[in-house]
């Protein structure tokens, strides 16, 4: 049974940078239909009772032959990039990473500004729906990716790099509140990272 991540906050909490509607919305109607589908269709496939990282890290192996792979892929995508982004966000979020991860981010691009405007290019880059990444492997190494519509690095790495942190840049995720501005969207997301939850997230990620 996959399930959605409870939110440790409330739906008004992030408000200014993202709006109560917003979150609701997105948490209890999308997230909860991607849930739900990837519950349906995994029972169908007769891979319920794997983790989804598994699923995707040997994609090909799990999916041969079966008629609703393109339904797993979106929906099952749908709910692990969802869980991991509600999971990192937070009304005491915002400022920089310390420890660990600020090292690796300073090393890898330079400085957090840096970094910022990295996966902040891949976001607004992405051309429709889908998302960008903050990813490490399995010996630490970070890199920033973007993926379009609901997959993600797993999927296209077959498990050799995990996503530690997740910018979703689907209409559904702004445009009550930015419209078509994207950028603006990108930027208040910023405040609302919880870069505790990134840096467990980038040690688990090295196993
Ligand atoms: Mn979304």
């Amino acid at each position: 049974m996959f399930k959605q991540i409870e939110l440790a906050y409330g739906f008004d909490a992030l408000e200014p940078h993202i709006d109560a509607l917003t979150m609701e919305t997105h948490y209890s109607k999308h997230h909860a239909t991607y849930t739900n589908n990837l519950n349906k269709l995994a029972q169908e496939a007769g891979i319920n009772d794997k983790p989804i990282e598994v699923i995707f890290a040997n994609w090909k192996k799990e999916t041969e032959g079966k008629a609703n792979a393109q339904g797993i892929r979106n929906n099952g995508g749908g709910y692990y990039n969802h869980n991991l982004y509600f999971g990192h966000m937070s009304p005491k979020g915002g400022g920089e990473p310390t420890g660990d991860l600020a090292d690796k981010i300073n090393s890898t691009f330079g400085s957090f500004a840096d970094f910022q405007q990295q996966i902040s290019n891949a976001a607004v880059g992405q051309f429709g729906s889908g998302w960008a990444w903050l990813a490490s492997d399995n010996s630490g190494t970070l890199s920033v990716s973007s993926s379009p519509n609901q997959d993600n690095p797993i999927l296209e790495t077959e498990g050799k790099i995990t996503p530690i942190l997740g910018i979703d840049v689907w209409e559904h995720a702004y445009y009550l509140k930015y419209k078509n501005l994207r950028p603006d969207y990108i930027k208040a997301f910023f405040n609302v990272i919880d870069w505790n939850i990134v840096a467990a997230n980038y040690s688990a990620a090295q196993k």
